[in-house]
């Protein structure tokens, strides 16, 4: 982590918790907005205007944060308005690297960084906390705007419709208290119960996030079981963005690396469907990358000392629905 600008080299990710050894996970410090017009954010953050080429999002492929950013900007066709630098998945000696790991995009266009600390540093040459990813930056300023992926997905919803045109809300009035408490349900149960599941430091903390983790599948496979195709319906919103990013790492990290190994998503009949059909949409799959997902996950020292990355398990019911296969043909075959 930096302090005050100064790389520091005891570099011990996800590793804050309470006094019983409950998880305690960092908040974010750069929160300002990108409204159409350049005025205030919608809790009245400081914001800049939406322009074509001004802004650029740090990410890599391992990170479920990160991904929920790459997978709105998809959606809300911001390819082309706001660029992206991949990062490699692996953690070095300094955090977050750039480099030439296969899918990672190479050297830093923006300001030569090799690490991403560096970024932070540019941003705010004193900075104290964690260099972590996803990070919207500014070109024009060198600065960073945001570095709190729920804030940067929806500056991605709302900033950028004068420029690209109208898209589906993520977050339309008529749905947002239900998304909203889902939003909340999934992140405490499980985005964030995985990582509690994984990072406890007791087996009391442990037992209560696995709990919290297989209580909220079970409600959503409920929810899911009377045919309907995402969780509010039948269009995709802001909480099936934040579902997949978790469901799609599960089987292949978590239910080993983080223990959460009561169940594997595959085996669920409607949380294992819904996976596929989300995965299928090409702002989801397009933006899943296991290998760096496994590469990644696996290369945490603290949870995996040797580093050896598992051969398995057999995500062959993803991989079916890229060649157009059903899944149950590829699992009997
Ligand atoms: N609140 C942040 C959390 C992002 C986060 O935890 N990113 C992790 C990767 S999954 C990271 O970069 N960690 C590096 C570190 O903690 O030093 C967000 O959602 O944007």
């Amino acid at each position: 982590m930096l302090k005050n600008g100064k790389w520091s080299a005891d570099w011990h990710p996800y590793q804050k918790s309470d006094t019983t050894g409950r998880f305690v996970r960092q908040v974010s410090s750069f929160r300002s907005w990108i409204t159409p017009d350049g005025k205030p954010g919608p809790e009245g953050q400081t914001a800049l205007k939406a322009e074509t080429g001004r802004y650029h999002l740090y990410v890599n492929y391992i990170c479920p944060w990160a991904n929920r950013t790459l997978i709105t900007r998809k959606l809300k066709k911001l390819e082309s308005v706001v660029s992206t630098s991949v990062l490699e998945p692996v953690l070095s000696k300094e955090g977050w690297r750039f480099g030439n790991f296969p899918g990672a995009s190479g050297a830093d266009t923006e300001v030569g960084a090799r690490h991403l600390h560096e970024i932070y540093t540019v941003a705010d040459p004193f900075f104290t906390g964690r260099a972590s990813v996803p990070v919207l930056w500014d070109k024009r300023e060198r600065t960073i705007i945001n570095n709190e992926s729920a804030d940067i997905m929806q500056i991605f919803d709302t900033g950028f419709e004068q420029i690209t045109g109208e898209t589906p809300s993520l977050r339309p009035v008529s749905k947002l208290d239900e998304i909203l408490a889902l939003n909340k349900r999934l992140y405490d149960g499980f985005n964030n119960g995985v990582y509690r599941a994984g990072f406890a430091k007791s087996q009391v903390a442990y037992d209560e996030a696995v709990e919290a983790v297989f209580s909220t599948l079970g409600f959503m496979e409920e929810l899911l079981s009377d045919g309907r195709s995402y969780l509010t319906g039948k269009e995709i919103v802001e909480s099936d963005i934040r579902f997949y990013v978790t469901l799609v790492r599960f089987d292949a990290a978590y239910a080993d690396l983080f223990k959460c190994n009561l169940k594997m998503i595959r085996e669920y009949e409607f949380l294992g469907a819904y996976l596929e059909r989300l995965y299928e949409h090409p702002a989801f799959g397009e933006t899943t990358h296991i290998d760096h997902i496994k590469a990644g996950y696996y290369s945490i020292d603290a949870l995996n000392p040797s580093g050896i990355v598992p051969a398995g398990p057999d995500l062959g019911f993803l991989k079916a629905v890229m060649s157009g296969q059903h899944a149950l043909e590829s699992s009997a075959a």
